[in-house]
Order: structure tokens, then sequence, then C-alpha cells
């Protein structure tokens, strides 16, 4: 049943709408801003983030997304109402809120069915969108790269689609127009089918380039060792740690933003044993991260999953850092990425206060990739998680066989060789692919101890 009231301003330092005085200068500095009230249901689930965490971090989307938050409302119930998700009293209050406010739109933390979403605009008379399309709009604004406008163009498609039925009445009113065909057919229904059509074009497109991807992840295969990717909730620290590795300060878009991020960046790197590695950085993960986006960013989230190294980043000075690990963890078990091996890197120690859920994770780094601090000996861990999954095999090679010499190197990390007769001895650590590439050539696996 819905419980009392719990209408929040947001906290005076926001700026917001709530604040003294804030009204004229909100006014002033932000008057083209759309203005926002954010709607959260409190179900009293322990295993959630607390619902005044999920608040700001809902604020947090909204105002990246470019719009201002003026009021917060909390709902505390068990489980939302089918029609109107918050029910008919709650409403009726919000609506006389954003009356007050002078509203544009309402943003509610859960998922609306298309329904709710329709009879909750009627009540409103405004737009009533969720936090799912919060994201679509943040990853819309920051595509850049014909890949990832695709990718988001298909995931704002899909979530669009159901919901234009309902929609079609209002419009469909306004009269077909040209391209409208039989009767009782709407613009709407017209509009849909292209749509569709449009869904299957960039399906096409993305598979296409999923496909050149895959190719030149071949070729790296074949011309190097292994690769890692990192990982990790949106703004914790993923792109700056890997300027920080490759010490450019302009390669990866650094940004106190959400989702800066969108397309994987592949870089060189050479780790203290001198081996050769690709470091990805990528698309950054939140809790409930929307169906469609994990699904239109699978050529962009194959990165992850055929790394054969995690660096999951974690913003050590969170204090619920371990709920945005869990958070993470979901979106790398549905992208097939669950059972690959991990390093958490707690970032941010700079900033981290006392009491940080660092302890709780013994086999966990700390650093801070703006200062540098830990950055070495993460990088030794490193190696020696990567070298712990090559095994080392003893080889041997006609001395007349120059290109399978020049094979081995290019492929394995030579550590030792020996001219033996007319025969080069060598001892390398090979991956599975090197392993498969160079059997004839394997005497047997040799012990570790080079
Ligand atoms: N104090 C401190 N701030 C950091 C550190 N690392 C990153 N930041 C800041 O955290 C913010 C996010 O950094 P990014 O590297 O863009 O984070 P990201 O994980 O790539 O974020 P998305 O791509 O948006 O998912 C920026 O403002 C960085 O300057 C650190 O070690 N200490
Ligand atoms: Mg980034």
């Amino acid at each position: 049943m819905p419980d009392s009231h719990s209408v929040t301003p947001p906290d005076s330092h926001r700026g917001g709408f709530g604040e003294q005085g804030g009204e004229e200068r909100g006014f002033i500095d932000r008057s083209f801003r759309e203005r926002i009230i954010i709607v959260g249901l409190d179900t009293g689930n322990e295993k959630d983030l607390s619902i005044a965490a999920q608040m700001d971090e809902l604020e947090r989307l909204v105002s990246t997304a470019g719009a201002d938050v003026v009021h917060h409302v909390v709902q505390r119930r068990e489980s939302p109402d089918p029609a109107s998700f918050i029910g008919k009293g709650k409403v009726q209050e919000i609506y006389e809120l954003a009356e007050k406010y002078d509203v544009d739109t309402i943003v509610f933390n859960d998922e609306l069915s298309p329904a709710q979403q329709n009879n909750l605009e009627k009540a409103f008379k405004r737009s009533a969108i969720d936090r799912t399309a919060v994201i679509l709009d943040i990853f819309a604004q920051n595509a850049s790269t014909p890949e990832g406008k695709a990718q988001v163009e298909l995931a704002q498609l899909q979530y669009l689609l159901p919901r234009l039925r309902g929609r079609g009445v209002a419009l469909s009113q306004q009269g077909g127009g040209i391209g409208t065909r039989g009767p009782g057919e709407t613009k709407l229904e017209v509009d849909r089918r292209r749509l569709v059509r449009k869904v299957h074009y960039l399906q096409k497109q993305l598979n296409e380039i999923c496909l050149a991807r895959k190719n030149q992840s071949k070729r790296r295969r074949k011309s190097v060792n292994q690769s890692i990717a990192i990982v990790g909730y949106t703004n914790a620290g993923k792109s700056t740690l890997l300027n920080c590795l490759t010490q450019s300060h302009d390669d990866a878009l650094v940004a106190d933003r959400l989702f800066a991020t969108l397309d994987p960046i592949t870089r060189a790197l050479q780790l203290p044993g001198g081996e050769r590695i690709f470091v990805s950085d990528t698309v950054g993960f939140v809790r409930n991260l929307p169906h469609h986006l994990v699904e239109a960013f699978k050529t962009t989230l194959d990165v992850v999953a055929e790394a054969d190294l995690l660096v999951h980043v974690v913003d050590g000075s969170n204090p619920d850092a371990s709920k945005d690990i869990a958070a993470v963890r979901m979106v790398l078990a549905e992208i097939g990425a669950a059972e690959l091996p991990e390093l958490i890197v707690f970032n941010k120690a700079d900033v981290a206060g006392e009491g940080s859920v660092f302890v709780d994770y013994p086999e966990a780094v700390q650093i801070s990739a703006k200062t540098g601090e830990g950055v070495e000996k993460m990088m030794s861990k490193l190696s020696d998680l990567l070298r712990a999954k090559l095994a080392v095999y003893e080889l041997a090679i006609p001395l007349s066989r120059g290109d399978l010499i020049a094979q081995v190197h290019r492929e394995a990390q030579v550590l030792i060789e020996d001219v033996q007769g007319d025969t080069l001895v060598m001892r390398a650590r090979l991956d599975s692919y090197a392993r498969a590439r160079l059997r004839n050539h394997i005497k047997g696996e040799a012990n570790e101890t080079i």
C-alpha cells in the first residue's frame, strides 16, 4: 500500500529550485534547460542500493543528459501499481508539483511499461520517461563514431517501438498524410513499419562491423600475445587508467561525465617483463543497464568477452563500491565474460577516505590513475596473472627454417634459445593459439623455472 508522502527537495548545494534564492539564479543561468522531477519507488529491498543513493545516481544521470532536477519524490510501496506505477494519489500530487515548479518532464527511477508511461503522461499532461530513456539519451549525445551512433540508434528504436502504439491514438488524429495506406491505418503504423526496417538495417550494419572487428582481432591474435580489457562502473577512471598506462594524456577521453567513453580504444603496451600486450578501454557499466543497450553494444562488448584478463576498475572513493562491483559483474555475466580472470583495481586512492571497502578484497590492488600511485604494483600483478595463463614449452626447430623461428618470436614469449647441431631449441611461453599453430614443433612442456 502506498504510504505517506516523502517529497524531498533537492539538497541545497545543488542549486536547485528548492534552494533559497536559487529560484532566481536558476532562472538566469539555466533558463533553457529542461526542468525535471525525479520519482523513485522505495520497495524496502535491502539488497538494492539505498533509495537515497539511487536517487542521487538518477539525478547525476539527468544532469549528465543536460537537464535540471528541481524535485525528488520517493514513494514507499512494496510493488508498483500496474496502471500508474505509483498509485493515483501520488500521481495527482506529482502533477500539482509539476505545475507549481513549471516542470517539463517527470523521470522515473524504474522502467515503466508502455501502458504505465501512457497513463502517466495523460495524467501529468507532460512527458513521463524512465531511467532507461535518460541513459539512452546520454548515449545518443556521446556517440561520435558511425558504429557508436548505429548502436545507440538501434537501442533507441528497440526501446521506442513497443511504446509507439499507445501514443498512436493522439498522433493518428492529426491525419495520415502521404504514405498512409489502407483504411484505418494510422500514420504511426506506417512510421512503425519504417522503424522496423531501420532496425533490421542497423542490425545488418552492426553485424558487418562485428565481422570486421573479429577479423582484426584474429590478426592481432596471430601477431601478438595477450589482451586485457579495462572494465568497470561508469566514471570509475577506466580511461584515466588507459592514459596513465600508455603515458598519454589525451588518448582516451577523460571526463567527469557518465558514459564519456562509448567506443573501445585499444593500445599496445609493454609489461615490466618485456611482454607486449593489448589494452582496451571500454564503455562504462551502470546498475540495471538497459537490456537493449547491452544487446546493441554487442560489437563493442565483444572486446571484453574476448580478452584474456579483465582489469576491473572500481571507484575506491565510493562507499557503495561493493555494490558497483556487483552491478558490473551482472553485466559481465550478461555478455558472457563472467568466467574471465579479473583483477580488481580500487582507483582514486588519492581521495578514498578511511574505511574504504578495499579491505574486503584482499586480492585487489589500490591505485590512483591520476597520480600514478600503485600503478607499478598493479602492472607487476598483471604480468604475474598473464604469465600464469601461459605454460612454458620446449620447441625444436631446424636452423634452416628461419620463417618458423620468426613465427615463434612473433607469437610466443621466447625465454631461452640454444643451438644444438642444426636445431634451435627454444623455451617459450605459448598461449592456446600459438600452441595449436606450433604443435608440430613442440617437444614437451618445460617446467617453469626460467
Ligand atoms: N581523484 C581522482 N580522480 C580520478 C582518478 N581517476 C580518474 N579520476 C576522475 O574521475 C572522472 C572519470 O574518469 P574517466 O577516466 O573518464 O572515467 P571512466 O571510467 O573512463 O568513465 P566513463 O567512460 O564515463 O564510463 C574524471 O573526472 C577523472 O579525472 C583518480 O585516481 N583520482
Ligand atoms: Mg571512459
